[in-house]
Parts: structure tokens; sequence; C-alpha cells
């Protein structure tokens, strides 16, 4: 028996030696150490052999186990090591090889535009006071002279949160929170914001977009302030020749109001797709700070006056740049955002 072991050992080694997969290597296994392997019916043999015999064979059958197992441990090892190798070598990776680069983007264009227009501002004395964009319906229609069930409130479609809360749908709110805390001085902000409208998207309109909010509010400011203001601020924007023309027009919290035209940057004044053949682009709302509004804040109408304008952000940049569609600002296609 001894004999056998012996021999079976030997055969064991010789055979471990060559197998040289993982495949070949469970076969190896199971030869000897399944349930009808050879090593495991040796070693079940042991009940025939005289009982003086058995603990000397029982003894050498486990070191045989035992050293053929430590074997079979090395050569699997070994084998995991050679097809790693393998496949370092099948799929050899060149760390040497430069990374893709990854552009440091830029400002998106709404950025860019407000802040040509901050700049055009500053020069002129309006430093830039941000407002939330949640508002409240009392600060984003009540404060402005629209009470509720005023029909004025009609002219925005409005996100209602809840009863009070909404998503306000022009900068004018921040009007009432900068005069506030500004309070008793003299005010010259702009108010860049957000704002949100419950409307039809078209190539022109957009539920989300940017308006830029101009407030003064001093002793003895003029409508002819406001005028001066906005024909500066279109002429360092567009060029020194530009024009501006007045209409008059309807807010709740201005009185008078008044809408300016800009002549058209493309056919200057003579007509063409661009002004739908006006001539004219309209580049903002505005008017003298309505005495509601004024008192809202805390100023004393009899003392103080004031002038506010808001206009849009993307529109004037769609002009400005020959965009035909507002809905690319915001789709963030890199192919569009990449061209400014
Ligand atoms: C207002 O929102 C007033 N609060 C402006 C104002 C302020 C008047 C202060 C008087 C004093 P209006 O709804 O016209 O006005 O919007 C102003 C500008 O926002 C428009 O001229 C346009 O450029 C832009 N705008 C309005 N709706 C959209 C929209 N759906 N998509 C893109 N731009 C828009």
């Amino acid at each position: 028996m001894l004999e056998r072991l012996n021999v079976l050992e030997k055969e064991a080694l010789k055979t471990l030696k060559t197998t040289s997969d993982s495949d070949a290597l469970a076969e190896w296994q199971k030869r000897y150490f399944g349930k009808k392997g050879a090593l495991t019916t040796l070693l079940r043999s042991v009940g025939d052999l005289p009982a003086e015999d058995r603990p000397a064979f029982g003894k050498a059958a486990n070191q045989v186990k035992q050293r053929l197992e430590t074997a079979y441990e090395a050569h699997a090892r070994d084998l995991r090591q050679a097809e790693v190798e393998r496949s370092l070598e099948r799929d050899r990776l060149d760390v040497t090889l430069p990374g893709r680069p990854i552009g440091p983007g830029h400002l998106h264009i709404t950025t860019q535009t407000l802040r040509e227009y901050f700049a055009i501002f500053a020069e002129m004395g309006f430093q830039v006071y941000e407002a939330p964009d949640v508002e409240t319906d009392v600060m984003n229609f009540g404060m402005l002279n629209m009470p509720p069930h005023h029909p004025a409130r009609d002219m925005w479609d409005t996100f209602y949160i809840d009863d009070d809360v909404i998503l306000r749908t022009h900068t004018s709110p921040g009007q009432i929170r900068v005069m506030r805390e500004r309070y008793p001085e003299p005010i010259r902000v702009v108010l860049p914001g957000k704002c949100y409208r419950y409307e039809q998207i078209t190539a022109r309109s957009e539920h989300q977009f940017y308006q830029l909010e101009g407030l003064a509010v001093g002793h003895a400011i003029t409508m002819t302030y406001l005028i001066g203001t906005l024909t500066e601020f279109a002429r360092r924007l567009y060029g020194p020749d530009r024009r501006l023309r007045i209409r008059s027009s309807y807010f709740p919290f201005t009185e008078p109001s008044i809408e300016a035209d800009m002549d058209c940057i493309l056919c200057a004044g003579a007509g063409c797709r661009m002004c739908k053949y006006s001539g004219w682009l309209e580049i903002a709302g505005a008017g003298m700070v309505h005495p509601v509004v004024l008192r809202n804040g805390g100023y004393d109408p009899e003392e103080w006056g004031g002038f506010a304008f808001g206009m849009g952000v993307e529109r004037p940049a769609i002009v400005k740049y020959g965009i035909d569609d507002i809905r690319l600002f915001y789709s963030n296609d890199l192919r569009f955002l990449r061209q400014f």
C-alpha cells in the first residue's frame, strides 16, 4: 500500500506539471481529490489493512495529501500569474500616450451678455443687486400696485408653488427689496435674474429667461434721465449712431409708462426680417416709479422720485448674434454654445 502511495504521488506531481490552464487543473484535481479520485480511493482503502499497519499508512497518506495540495496551490498560482502576463501582453496599454484634452469651458452666452450690460451700467454708476427667484405673490404683484384680482396680473402667466409663493415672473419685485434695504439712501442699481412664465415655448419665448431690471431713486429724477440712460446704454452696446423711439405703454408699477425701441441694427430702420419690417427693435419696458411702489419701498413719494426699466437678455442677444431660436440657449448643445 505504501508503495502504491509513493507511485501515486510521483505520478500526480508529474501530471500536475503538464497542466497548462485552469480547465486542465480542475481536471487534475478531480482525478486525485474528487469523490472517486485516486487519492480519495486509496485513503478509503485503509480499512482493508491489518490494524497494526493502519497508523503508519494513515500518517504517510496524510503527508502525501498535504504535499499534493501544496503543489496544487503553487501551480495554480503560477498559472494565474502567467494568464495575467499573457493578458497584459495581449491588451497592451501605452501609458505614455497623452490623455484626451478636456477644454476649460467658458462663460455661457447669457452670462457674457449680462456682464456686458453690467459693465455699461457700472460706468453710469449702477451697482448690481441680486434678488431671489422664488418670490411671494405679494412682492411679485401686490407691492407693485397689483392687488389680488387686479386685471393687469394677466400680463404675466405665473407658476404658483402655493397660494402665496411663486416663481417670479419678472425682476421688478427686486425694486421693493432694494428700496427697503437702502432707505433712506438714493438708489442706482441693476437687478439681473431668471424669470419664469407659464407660457407657450416658441422660437422667441422661453418659460425661463433672464431680465435685467434698472432702478434709480432720488430727489430730482425725471423722465429725461430715464430716456438718457436707455439711449446711452443702446449706443454703448450697439454703436454711437443708435436712435431710440419712445412709445407710451402701461405697467401698473410705473406712471407714466413707456416702451423704448431702438432702430434696427441690421437695416438701420429701413425694415427687414429681424425687425419684422418695422425698422425698430424693442429694448425695454420702463417708466417713472409709481408713488404706491415708492411708498411700499419705504420712500415718501412727496420727496422722492425714480425711474425703472426692465429688459430681456436673450432676445437682444438673439438680435446681436443673429440666432434664430431662443430654445438653443438652454438646450445644452455644445455645438451652439461653443460659438460664443
Ligand atoms: C416686464 O416684465 C416688466 N417688469 C418690465 C418693466 C420693469 C417695466 C420696470 C417698467 C418698469 P415684459 O413682460 O414686457 O415687462 O418683459 C420685459 C422683457 O423680458 C421683454 O422685453 C423680453 O425681452 C423679455 N421677455 C419677456 N417674456 C419673455 C419670454 N417668454 N422669453 C424671453 N424673453 C422674454
